[in-house]
């Protein structure tokens, strides 16, 4: 079998966060052997980055998948995403705003792509600290396609952590 691995970074803001991550874990988890979840960070309370600042703090947490890559293109595996978002209550209303959950794919192996809706990998995931403390925790040999690792991108950005918490200065 190819497979692939996929970093996916999952956030929440709305009704109950930590359960609507474990809910995310588990919807993925109905697609047995075609999606496996090789590893998870913990759960972060962190800072809302970007434009939206006055909204409740997000539950954050990276997990690193491995997925059959004979069945799964990583645009089909958004749509999946996607719907797991709709299936747990989220309405994309605000951009950058309070939302149910979020599940965005950090990177999907070495691949380097970008169309209207997905660009790989991730193009803020190396900005924001959100994304990139729980990837160092189980990850942190990961490099970027382009040579960066998780401990350059960490140091480029300005940020402070105590245990799972996180503050981030914006840029
Ligand atoms: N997601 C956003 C905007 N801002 N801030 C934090 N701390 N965590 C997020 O997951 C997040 C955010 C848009 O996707
Ligand atoms: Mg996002
Ligand atoms: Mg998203």
């Amino acid at each position: 079998m190819e497979t692939v691995i996929c970093y996916v970074s999952l956030g929440s803001n709305e009704g109950n966060p930590e359960e609507n991550l474990n809910e995310a874990l588990a919807r993925l988890e109905t697609y047995g052997d075609e999606i496996s979840l090789k590893a998870m960070s913990g759960v972060y309370l962190t800072e809302p980055q970007g434009p939206v600042k006055d909204q409740p703090w997000f539950a954050n947490q990276v997990i690193k998948l491995e997925i059959d890559a004979e069945i799964w293109a990583a645009a089909g595996f958004l749509s999946t995403c996607t719907a797991i978002e709709a299936q747990l209550g989220r309405t994309r209303q605000i951009p950058g705003g309070p939302r149910s959950l979020d599940m965005d794919i950090i990177a999907w192996g070495d691949t380097v792509m970008s169309t209207d809706f997905l660009t790989l990998p991730h193009p803020k995931a190396r900005k924001r600290a959100f994304v990139l403390v729980p990837l160092k925790e189980i990850a942190p040999d990961y490099v970027f396609p382009d040579g960066t690792t998780v401990d350059e991108a960490l140091s480029a950005i300005s940020y402070r952590q105590e245990g799972f918490k996180i503050w981030q200065t914006p840029e």
